[in-house]
């Protein structure tokens, strides 16, 4: 029997959540998107993102084999503030999450990263390298969003499935490495 695992992809409006979700699902990404209408316009901050004309109004959802016993199922959070409420719902039985950052807008990131170390949930950062994003380096994006030193922070290209595939194998990788300090016994998620 493979194990199923629950992952959220977090991150602000316009990121690559859904972007990240559609390249890396091997089944047909199910995706609640409406047209940004003029009211929505007003509502959403549409500032610094370019060619966006839909919104997702509910979630991003995808699934993903990493190896043999080993299925992802993804969850993208929906973006706007006014969808906040959605997140304790969403976040029932996760195991980990993806914060998808744009160095353009870093800061949009901030409330998913206080959200998920709130809620004790491991999480790493996904920076979604736009064609004008600004080079920073990884260190200066772990100070810009003050995460803790063992938080991993890796470079992605949201619309590649294999970029958005190692985002996900860094993630494992860093659950399995807290469980280890935790629950030394624990392999579940090991699979072994
Ligand atoms: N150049 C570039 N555009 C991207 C990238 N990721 C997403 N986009 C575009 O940015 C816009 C917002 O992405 P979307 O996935 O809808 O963001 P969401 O609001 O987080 O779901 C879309 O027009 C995407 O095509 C990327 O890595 N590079
Ligand atoms: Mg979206």
């Amino acid at each position: 029997m493979p194990l199923a695992v629950k992952i959220l992809i977090a991150g602000g409006f316009g990121v690559g959540k859904t972007t990240f979700v559609g390249a890396v699902s091997e089944i047909r990404p199910l995706q609640t998107e409406e047209l940004l209408t003029e009211r929505s316009v007003g509502v959403d901050d549409t500032s610094g993102v370019d060619r966006k004309t839909t919104t997702t109004v509910a979630m991003d959802f995808g699934r993903i084999t990493i190896r043999d016993g080993l299925i992802l199922y993804l969850f993208g959070t929906p973006g706007q503030d006014r969808f906040w409420f959605m997140w304790d719902e969403l976040s029932h039985g996760a195991l980990g999450a993806v914060v998808l950052a744009d160095t353009r807008r870093l800061a949009d990131s901030f409330p998913a990263v206080d959200y998920f170390e709130h809620r004790g949930l491991p999480f790493i950062i996904g920076v979604n390298r736009f064609d004008d994003g600004y080079d920073y380096t990884v260190e200066e994006i772990r100070d810009a969003l003050d995460l803790s030193p063992h938080i991993p922070v890796v470079l992605c290209d949201a619309r590649s499935r294999e970029s958005a595939k190692q985002v996900l194998t860094s993630l494992v990788r860093f659950l399995l490495s807290s469980r280890d300090v935790e629950h030394p016994d624990a392999s579940a998620v090991a699979g072994s």
